[in-house]
């Protein structure tokens, strides 16, 4: 062989031997690329890359583009893809305990989702593992607030309001006050709204901000009610191949992850308020009465959630409670 030709074969070799080395992960989210969670998760894949020295690429597919958000959990558990960020309160109907952060009134601050989602931590961790799932990090979405086309100050004023909700908990919300719920993915939500499908919603303001949805509703009240929050999954098996190394990179960036995504998103809150402001929304608290009636049905909503829940949901909430 001439030297070149010894060279070139060499480099030709080395070549396929580090791209057979590299690994590509596939990570589904379910929110608009501009949305901080999504920013949030193209951090941790540029992190992971880094960390792992270019062993692991992980490519972020922004929007439900790759696969929507009801089906991101299914997708990774069977192996479809390797990781991906779902919303898991709306998976509650599975297992209750994925719907604890979105228990009206339970806990409605940062500090306290922060705190709740601590407490519920090896819990959780244990329930994703019996799903073929390993939990790496979560971030909450700003306090949620309704969304209506009309001013709203009581209860009274939502009966037989379309209301578009997002998992179990707000269906059942919009049940006990009289709405009619009908369940929609957040990047389908203008064309609900700008169709008449719903008229309603309770979210974030930086849900309503994504979506434009001053060019649809005119108010929001803001509840505080609770902070849904993301959650970043990898399928078990995968986590399970990757070598400790690999794995501990993984866990440092979903830790860097976490940080990052509770300051965006206590960021986001008043810039996405200000956002509908913008647009033409009035955006103010919600009157007192509401409030007042809204805490009876999270008190309801507690209780039917802690019976779902059983022991296991109650000592998540009394670890919370008593620190
Ligand atoms: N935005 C998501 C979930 C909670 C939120 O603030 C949504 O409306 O789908």
């Amino acid at each position: 062989m001439k030297p070149h030709i010894a060279i070139m074969a060499a480099v030709a070799m080395a070549t396929t031997v580090s791209v057979a080395q590299a690994e590509t992960w596939d990570m589904p989210m379910a929110y608009a690329d501009g949305n901080f969670h999504t920013q949030v998760g193209k951090q941790f894949a540029q992190c992971v890359g880094t960390a792992t020295g270019g062993d692991l690429e992980i490519t972020v597919h922004g929007g439900g583009s790759l696969f929507k958000g009801g089906e991101i959990k299914r997708a990774i558990q069977t192996g479809q893809v390797q990781i991906g960020e779902r919303l898991l309160s709306s998976h509650q109907n599975e297992e209750p305990v994925y719907g604890i952060d979105s228990v009206p009134f339970l806990a409605t601050s940062f500090e306290a989702s922060e705190k709740l989602s601590a407490a519920g931590r090896d819990t959780l961790v244990e329930k994703l593992k019996d799903d073929n799932l390993h939990y790496l990090y979560s971030v909450p979405w700003p306090p949620q607030g309704f969304y209506f086309n009309k001013e709203v100050n009581s209860v009274a004023d939502m009966e037989g309001v379309k209301f578009r909700s997002y998992n179990s908990a707000t269906a059942r919300l919009a049940e006990l006050t009289g709405m009619v719920p009908t369940q929609i993915e957040a990047a389908e939500i203008s064309q609900a709204f700008a169709t008449g499908v719903v008229e309603a919603m309770i979210s974030s303001g930086a849900t309503g901000y994504d979506r434009k949805l001053w060019e649809h509703v005119s108010n929001f009240y803001a509840v505080d009610g609770w902070l849904p929050r993301n959650t970043v999954m990898v399928n078990l098996e995968a986590w399970e191949d990757l070598d400790e190394g690999h794995q501990n990179a993984l866990t440092a960036c979903a830790a860097m992850a976490a940080d990052l995504g509770l300051y965006r998103s206590m960021q986001y809150t008043d810039f996405t308020l200000n956002g509908l402001r913008a647009g033409g929304m009035s955006v103010e608290d919600a009157s007192e009465q509401m409030v007042t009636e809204l805490k009876e049905i999270g008190a309801q909503m507690t209780a039917e959630w802690l019976e779902a829940a059983g022991d296991e949901g109650q000592a998540i909430v009394d670890t919370f409670s008593a620190e």
